[in-house]
């Protein structure tokens, strides 16, 4: 098996050994085809019944579509044949045999509904299109690790299980550690901050998050991976214009590279890289420009959260990305710095895509006092946060930073309708398995 030809390299004139999966049988009575396929593409398998031993072409065309098979044979060219050639098989062996009965079809000729899919990964992945979301995942995450290096950031790793949480108390999921009670950990936010403070400054890191979210919506998950970024001596301007560098280097990585997969998704002609330069509008143009709509039925007044349609409303007329800046202090976390001329304001900014919140960030604060009064604002023990806060009393320098949500850039980058789509096995309200 290890020496075996992939489908796309079986030239005319060779013999050549290929193994694939049996995507479709056609048996036109004296001559019948198999088309065989593998992660490079197909190729035509062709049994001439009466020309053929009679154990070959029983072999042959005795399996069930989706099992393995390898096929030994002359290739030869074949102007009829969907790939230009075709395979005269000598030997056959059934390498793994599929059940007749599939639950859903690889072929994409029978649709399935998301769960279906979800629970037959496996099968759903033999998909061309459903197969190049992962390979433009797997590309974007290398196009974005390349832009940190770009920007000199150094990859960390921080843990998941945690003594306490950052981004709310309510959305923590609880676990057993040695008896004490842990969390999963809803964010690497503190440990990237206390990061900026070390010999490294400026920092990345792409892991899961979990989020004990009760709401079960096409843009949230359970279990998410968090694109972060942290950075000694930096203003939330500074740090926006990371992201944005970021965000268009995950699309021009997927422009250069992943041309065939976005064929497969219908996307290569209208797909575009955003043009630099994110608008950014301030929380009250936002809500202002939200109001004007009238697509809500009670107006926004300073203070409120935007709700999802103001945040759609907003979008069609932005139609791209764009930045959301000065948000109130009161409805931003703990570590976000105010202003320094209007503590009202907060540094705090979103990134948004026309269609939902790609991003979350601002610049830190970094003073002491400042830091443990906020904690005290929001209800939360500094004590239980004292190994983050003491940090602060040995030279934190100012510092900024961002989370962008990975899926939710693939989901916008591709349009998808569920997030789901973009994660290979998704953890929501439902679903804890596979
Ligand atoms: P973040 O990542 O900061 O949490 P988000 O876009 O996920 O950003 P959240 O603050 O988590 O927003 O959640 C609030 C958003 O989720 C609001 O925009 C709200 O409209 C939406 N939301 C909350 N509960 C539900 C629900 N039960 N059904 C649909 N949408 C909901
Ligand atoms: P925030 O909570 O806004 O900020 O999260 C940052 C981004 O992560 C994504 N995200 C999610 N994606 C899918 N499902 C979820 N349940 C989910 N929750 C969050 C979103 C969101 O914009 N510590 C800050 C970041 C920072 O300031 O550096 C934070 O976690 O795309």
């Amino acid at each position: 098996m290890e020496s075996r030809t992939y489908t796309t390299d079986a030239t005319p004139g060779d013999e050549a050994t290929v193994a694939g999966w049996v995507h479709e049988i056609r048996d036109l009575g004296g001559i019948a085809f198999i088309i065989l396929r593998d992660t490079t593409g197909k190729i035509q398998i062709k049994f001439e019944k009466d020309e053929m031993d009679d154990d070959l072409v029983e072999t042959g065309l005795g399996v069930h579509r989706e099992s393995v098979i390898a096929v030994t044979g002359a290739v030869e060219k074949e102007e009829r044949a969907p790939t230009g050639v075709e395979i005269v098989p000598e030997n056959v062996d059934v390498v793994a045999e599929a059940d007749p009965e599939l639950p859903l079809d690889p072929s994409g000729k029978v649709d399935s509904e998301l769960p279906t899919r979800l629970d037959n990964r496996t099968l759903d992945l033999r998909k061309d299109e459903v197969k190049a979301i992962f390979e433009i995942r797997a590309e974007l995450l290398r196009s974005v690790r390349e832009q940190f290096r770009e920007l000199n950031c150094t990859e960390i790793n921080t843990p998941k299980i945690v003594a306490t949480g950052t981004e709310g108390g309510t959305e923590l999921f609880p676990i057993t550690y040695f008896g004490e009670e842990a969390f999963m950990n809803q964010s690497p936010q503190l440990f990237k901050q206390l990061m900026v403070g070390s010999g490294l400054e400026r920092v990345f890191e792409i892991g899961p998050i979990f989020r004990a979210e009760e709401h079960n919506t096409p843009r949230h998950l359970n279990e998410a991976t968090s694109i972060d970024f942290e950075s000694a001596f930096y203003d939330e301007a500074d740090a926006m214009d990371a992201c944005e560098s970021v965000v268009i280097a995950a699309y021009e990585g997927i422009a250069e590279n992943c041309q065939e997969e976005l064929e497969a998704l219908g996307l290569a002609e209208t797909f575009e890289v955003p043009d630099e330069g994110f608008p950014r509008l301030s929380y009250e143009e936002a809500i202002e420009r939200i109001n004007a709509t009238g697509e809500l039925d009670e107006q926004l007044v300073w203070g409120d959260d935007l709700p999802t349609e103001g945040e759609r409303a907003l979008g069609d007329e932005m139609g791209q990305h764009y930045f959301i800046t000065e948000w109130p202090s009161e409805i931003k976390p703990f570590y976000i710095k105010d202003m320094d001329d209007d503590e009202q304001l907060s540094t705090g900014f979103d990134l948004m895509h026309p269609s939902m919140e790609l991003v979350s960030g601002g610049q830190r604060e970094h003073r002491f006092e400042h830091l443990v009064e906020g904690f005290e604002q929001q209800g939360l023990d500094p004590e239980a946060f004292e190994y983050y806060t003491k940090m602060f009393r040995y030279g934190m320098p100012p510092h900024a930073g961002w989370g962008l949500g990975g899926e939710r850039l693939v989901m916008t980058m591709l349009g998808l309708d569920n997030i789901r789509e973009a994660v290979l096995f998704p953890r929501d309200r439902q679903r804890l398995s596979p």
